[in-house]
């Protein structure tokens, strides 16, 4: 039973999650399927931290549990492709340390053949900056999951302005409490509302350019 990846991650089972996984991937169960029950347990713990029946521990262990998770699914969920189709410059925005899904967008990313720099979480907006010019980066790709993080993305924008940087990448927003409205209130390229569909939006990006 599926479930039972779910509620390890939703009980914080992080010694066990491994077998568990490896378990259901040997009796056949598809990796992206064994990562939608994890990611189901992940969204199930949010709500009882909302409810007030789980509190930031149990957030943590759920959190740490999915990671555990992940190195086990990573092997089974990558691309085989080597070659680079351009660079991202990826990280969660200052004053925030949420980042798994920030990692799945990065993971894909790297799956699908982008070179991504990872700056990783609470990320100011001279990091940003800084880390598009030195790579040469054809696109900066944000993540912020709480609503008062996320208005630092607007920051980061007016930075990339200033700098005369902003013309030369593509810039894409994400995470759970953006919105299309907000991206485009910020002026940013695009909104991905799921880690597929920022790799969507990118690839549509890179490939035009590459024509
Ligand atoms: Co936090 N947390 N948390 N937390 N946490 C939320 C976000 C919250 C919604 C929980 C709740 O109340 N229901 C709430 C935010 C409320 C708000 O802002 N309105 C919250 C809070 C309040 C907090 C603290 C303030 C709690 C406290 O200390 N009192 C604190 C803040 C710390 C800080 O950042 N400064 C905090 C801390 C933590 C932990 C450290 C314990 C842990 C994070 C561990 C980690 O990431 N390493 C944690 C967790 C685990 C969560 C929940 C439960 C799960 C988040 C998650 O990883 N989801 C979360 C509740 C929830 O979301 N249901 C919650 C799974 C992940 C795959 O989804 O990141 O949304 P998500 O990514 C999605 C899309 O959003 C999208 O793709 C993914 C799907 O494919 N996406 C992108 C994300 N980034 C993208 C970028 C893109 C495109 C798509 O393009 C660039």
């Amino acid at each position: 039973m599926i479930e039972e990846i779910s509620t390890a991650v939703l009980t914080g089972n992080i010694y066990d999650v491994d077998e568990i996984l490896r378990k259901h991937l040997e009796a056949g169960q598809a990796p992206m399927a064994c990562l939608e029950a994890m990611m189901a347990g992940l969204d199930e713990t949010g709500k009882r931290f909302e409810s007030g029946q789980y509190f930031v521990p149990e957030l943590m262990m759920a959190a740490d549990t999915f990671k555990t998770g992940m190195d086990v699914l990573a092997p089974h969920l990558a691309g085989k492709t080597r070659e680079y189709k351009g660079t991202v410059v990826l990280g969660t925005i200052r004053g925030d340390v949420h980042d798994i899904g920030k990692n799945l967008v990065g993971f894909m990313l790297e799956s699908s053949g982008f070179r991504v720099i990872d700056l990783g979480t609470d990320v100011d907006a001279a990091r940003f900056v800084q880390a598009v010019k030195t790579n040469s980066a054809d696109v900066l790709a944000m993540s912020a999951l709480l609503t008062t993080t996320m208005l630092g993305m607007g920051t980061v924008l007016k930075a990339l302005d200033e700098t005369g940087l902003r013309a030369r990448v593509k810039v894409i927003v994400g995470g759970a409490p953006l919105s299309q409205k907000f991206a485009e209130d910020i002026r940013a390229d695009a909104y991905g509302a799921t880690a597929p569909q920022a790799l969507e939006i990118i690839k549509g990006w890179l490939v035009a350019k590459a024509r």
